[in-house]
C-alpha cells in the first residue's frame, strides 16, 4: 500500500515537471488557402482544376488529427477585406498555401495581408513555386518556411515542431526563416511508395463546384465535356525525362523519380469518385502516365474488372505504342480510354534535339493511325520560339501535325525557372530582373521572351498562319481568335497592380 502510494506521489511529480519544462503540448490550428491559377478568367469559361496536390496535404494532417479551414479562393474568390475578417474569426496558428511557380505572386499577395494583420501567425508554403533554387521563395515573400517536394510528411513535420514551441532546423526539404536569417534545405527525398499515401479525402473541398466548371466548358483541344463528369486524378509522380523547356529537369527531377500508384489503387480511386461523386470521365493528370506497355495492359485489365460505364484519358510518350501493340492499344479503348495525350514539340529534328525530347517523328505518325484504328482519340502539343529555330523548322512543325491529323495546341517556348532554357535565358540577359519576371511569368500560350531571331510579330503571325494552314487542311471551324488560346483573356495587369482579391464594392 505504502509503495503504491510512493508510486503515485513520484509519478504526480513527474507531471508537475512536465507541465513546468514542456509546457502542455497544443496542435496547431490551420488555415489552408487555395490559390486561382488563374483569377482574371471568366468562371463561366474556366475549367478550374481540383487542386489535389493540396488536397493530399489536408487530408494527410486531417489523418493526423488536427483541426483546419479550407478558403478556396478558386471556387469561392472572396475581397481582401472577407478574407481579413475570415483570418481573425478564428485563432490560427498557421496559413498554408502553395502551388505552381505561376502563382507566386499570390503566395505573397496573401502572405503580406495575412502578416499585416496577424504577424504571429506562421504561413507555410508548398508546391513548385518553393522549387526555386536558393532560398528564392522566401526572400521574395514573407512566408516563414517553404516545404521543397512532396508535401505530405514534410508538413506533418512543420506541424510536430511548431506543437513543440522547436525550430525547423534539420527538417529535410524544409527552408526556413528564423530571427531574419533564411536558412535553406534541399529539395525532400520523395516517398517511394505512393499508394502508402492514401486517397485524397476530396470531400474538404466543395467537389461539385469543380465538377460543374467542367461541364461548363467548351474547348476545341478537349472536346465538350458538358455530357460528362469530369474529375482529375493522379496515378504517377515524376517523370524519368529532361526536356529542356521543361521545369521538371533541374531541381525537380533527381528528386522526383518516376513512381507509379498500383493499378488497383487507381481502380479503387475510381470506384470511389464514381459511386460517391458520379464521377464518369476520369483525366489522369500525370506528368507521364503510362510509361511503358506491360503498365499499360496491368491499368486497362484492373479498369476493365471495374465494370462500370466511365472513359478515361492519360498522357504518354510518343513511341510507346509500335504496330505490334495494337492488341493492347483495343484493350484501352476497350476499358473505355477515349483519348490520349502525347506531346511531339516540334517537327524539326534539328529542334527536338535541342529540346532533348528523345522522340522520332515516324513513331508519332505510327501511333496516331494505331490509335485511330483502336477509336481512341489523340492530342499532341507543339511548342515555337527555341534559339535559332527558323520559319522552316516552324513550318515542319505543323507539317507533321497535319500529316497525322491532328490540331495541336499551341504554346511558345515559356522559360520557366527549373529548366535548362531558363537558364539559357538568364545567361543571355534576355530575363533581366528575376523576380519580376517570375511573378508575372503567365502562361505558354503568350509570347513573352523571344529567343529566336524572328521579331516578335513575325514569329506570332506565322505560327498563326502555319497553324491555320492545318485547321483548314483538316477541315475544322474554329475562329482565327481561338486557335491558340482556346479561352480568350486579359493576360494580366502588369506586375504589382493585378490581385488575387475580388475588388471591393
Ligand atoms: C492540373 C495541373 C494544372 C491545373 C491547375 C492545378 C491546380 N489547381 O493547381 C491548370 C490546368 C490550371 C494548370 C495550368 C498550368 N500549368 Co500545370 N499542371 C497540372 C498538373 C498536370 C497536375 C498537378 C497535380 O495535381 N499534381 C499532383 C500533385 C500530387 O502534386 P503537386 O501539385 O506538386 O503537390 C505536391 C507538392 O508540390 C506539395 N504541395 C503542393 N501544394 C502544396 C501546398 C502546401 C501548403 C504544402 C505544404 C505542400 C504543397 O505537396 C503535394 C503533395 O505531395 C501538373 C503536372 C503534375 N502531374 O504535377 C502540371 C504542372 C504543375 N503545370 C505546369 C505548367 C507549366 C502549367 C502552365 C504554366 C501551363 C500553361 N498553360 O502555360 C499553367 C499555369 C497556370 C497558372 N497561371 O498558374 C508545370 C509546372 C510549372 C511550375 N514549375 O510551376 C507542371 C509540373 C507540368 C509540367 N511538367 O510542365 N496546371
Ligand atoms: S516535358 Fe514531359 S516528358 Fe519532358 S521532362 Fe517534362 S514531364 Fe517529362
Amino acid at each position: 500500500m505504502v509503495q503504491q502510494n510512493l508510486n503515485l506521489y513520484d509519478s504526480s511529480l513527474c507531471l508537475y515537471e512536465i507541465a513546468i519544462f514542456n509546457p502542455p503540448m497544443k496542435k496547431p490550428l490551420i488555415l489552408f488557402v487555395n490559390l486561382n491559377p488563374r483569377p482574371e478568367w471568366k468562371k463561366e469559361k474556366t475549367l478550374i482544376y481540383f487542386n489535389i496536390g493540396l488536397c493530399q496535404v489536408a487530408t494527410h494532417v486531417e489523418n493526423l488529427g488536427y483541426e483546419f479551414d479550407i478558403l478556396d479562393f478558386s471556387v469561392n474568390p472572396m475581397t481582401r477585406s472577407a478574407f481579413s475578417e475570415a483570418i481573425q474569426k478564428r485563432p490560427y496558428d498557421i496559413v498554408a498555401c502553395g502551388g505552381m511557380l505561376h502563382t507566386l505572386w499570390q503566395i505573397s499577395e496573401i502572405t503580406d495581408l495575412v502578416k499585416a494583420i496577424r504577424p504571429d501567425i506562421k504561413v507555410i508554403i508548398g508546391g513548385y513555386s518553393t522549387m526555386l533554387s536558393d532560398n528564392k521563395a522566401l526572400e521574395w515573400t514573407q512566408a516563414d518556411a517553404a516545404i521543397r517536394g512532396e508535401g505530405e510528411y514534410a508538413f506533418e513535420d512543420v506541424l510536430k515542431c511548431i506543437e513543440k514551441g522547436d525550430s525547423f532546423k534539420g527538417i529535410p526539404g524544409v527552408s526556413y526563416r528564423e530571427n531574419d536569417v533564411l536558412y535553406h534545405a534541399e529539395v525532400r527525398k520523395p516517398d517511394t511508395n505512393l499508394d502508402t499515401k492514401g486517397i485524397p479525402n476530396w470531400n474538404l473541398f466543395d467537389v461539385e463546384s469543380y465538377v460543374k466548371s467542367g461541364q461548363n466548358m467548351q474547348n476545341h483541344h478537349l472536346g465538350s465535356l458538358s455530357h460528362h463528369r469530369f474529375f482529375p486524378i493522379v496515378t504517377t509522380r515524376g517523370c524519368p525525362f529532361a526536356c529542356t523547356f521543361c521545369s521538371n529537369t533541374k531541381v525537380i527531377r533527381d528528386n522526383n523519380p518516376y513512381r507509379t500508384h498500383s493499378p488497383e489503387f487507381v481502380a479503387d480511386m475510381i470506384l470511389k469518385l464514381y459511386h460517391e461523386y458520379d464521377i464518369n470521365h476520369f483525366k489522369f493528370v500525370d506528368e507521364l502516365s503510362f510509361l511503358n506497355v506491360s503498365y499499360v495492359r496491368k491499368m486497362a485489365k484492373a479498369i476493365k474488372e471495374l465494370k462500370i460505364d466511365a472513359t478515361y484519358e492519360a498522357i504518354c510518350r510518343v513511341g510507346l505504342f509500335a504496330e505490334k501493340d495494337y492488341e493492347i492499344v483495343a484493350d484501352l479503348k476497350l476499358a473505355g480510354f477515349n483519348r490520349l495525350f502525347y506531346s511531339i514539340e516540334s517537327g524539326s529534328p534539328r529542334i527536338l534535339q535541342l529540346m532533348k525530347k528523345r522522340i522520332d517523328l515516324d513513331g508519332f505518325l505510327t501511333q496516331k493511325k494505331l490509335l485511330d484504328r483502336a477509336g481512341i482519340k489523340s492530342s499532341t502539343n507543339v511548342i515555337v520560339g527555341y534559339p535559332t529555330e527558323t520559319e522552316e523548322d516552324i513550318k515542319m512543325t505543323f507539317d507533321i501535325c497535319l500529316e497525322a491529323g491532328i490540331l495541336p495546341s499551341v504554346c511558345f517556348l515559356l522559360p520557366i525557372p527549373g529548366s535548362e532554357m531558363y537558364d539559357y535565358a538568364m545567361e543571355h540577359g534576355y530575363i533581366k530582373n528575376e523576380k519580376e519576371y517570375v511573378f508575372d511569368i503567365g502562361e505558354q500560350q503568350y509570347l513573352k521572351v523571344n529567343l529566336t531571331d524572328i521579331p516578335n510579330d513575325e514569329l506570332q503571325e506565322m505560327t498563326l498562319k502555319h497553324l491555320k494552314r492545318v485547321r483548314d487542311g483538316l477541315g475544322m471551324d474554329i475562329p482565327d481568335a481561338n486557335l491558340i488560346r482556346s479561352v480568350n483573356i486579359d493576360p494580366g495587369c502588369p506586375s504589382g497592380k493585378k490581385s488575387l482579391f475580388l475588388p471591393e464594392f
